[in-house]
């Protein structure tokens, strides 16, 4: 007996209502990448025009020594600046500049500083940015700059200062310049 083809049959599709899905609006642009821009505009004056060295001093009758160390870094390109402050007769101006002085972008600081040189320590005890004293001899000194010399060098442990030969503002400079260049 020959096989009759039968017809499909035919089966009856259920009609489920199709949900309609709400198709999302584009997101607005995001206001990020202008923020970022501004932060990165204003890193960039930081990284461009910020001193990179500070270089501090007890007095102004300091100066005459300590703009040795700005000659060697202006000579270098390395931008710096330059404060007169005294531990003693202005410790409050000490350690507000050596709190913010990271902030601002320095990254090493040169405090010079005759007699009881206690300016390169007292800043190395308001910042991790390392310090490099230098000793200066002045009209009063005890056997030419030795009294500076040693308050700088005999810092407690701990809060370690670089120290300098007596009236050495260049080679502060120099040993800066390699610090920044490590
Ligand atoms: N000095 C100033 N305040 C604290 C100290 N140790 C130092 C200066 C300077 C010397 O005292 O760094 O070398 C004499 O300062 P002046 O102002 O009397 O000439």
């Amino acid at each position: 007996m020959e096989e009759s083809e039968s017809p499909t049959p035919e089966v009856p599709t259920p009609k489920v209502p199709i949900p309609e899905v709400p198709i999302p609006e584009a997101p607005a642009p995001l206001a990020a990448p202008e923020v970022e821009t501004q932060v990165e505009h204003e890193f960039d004056d930081l990284e461009v025009d910020a001193p990179r060295v500070g270089i501090v001093m007890g007095s102004k009758s300091d100066m005459a020594v300590m703009e040795k160390a700005k000659k060697e870094l202006d000579d270098r390109s390395i931008l710096s600046e330059v404060r007169v402050m005294s531990a003693h007769r202005d410790p409050d101006v000490v350690t507000e500049y050596a709190r913010n002085a990271r902030g601002r972008g320095l990254r090493v600081i040169i405090a010079g500083a005759g007699l009881a040189a206690a300016l390169p320590g007292v800043v190395a005890a308001h910042t991790d940015l390392p310090v490099i004293g230098v000793p200066l001899t002045s009209s009063t000194s005890i056997a030419g700059g030795l009294d500076a010399l040693l308050a700088i060098a005999q810092m407690p442990p701990g809060v370690p200062v670089g120290c300098v030969g007596v009236d050495g503002a260049r080679n502060a400079a120099v040993l800066a310049a390699k610090i920044l260049d490590a």
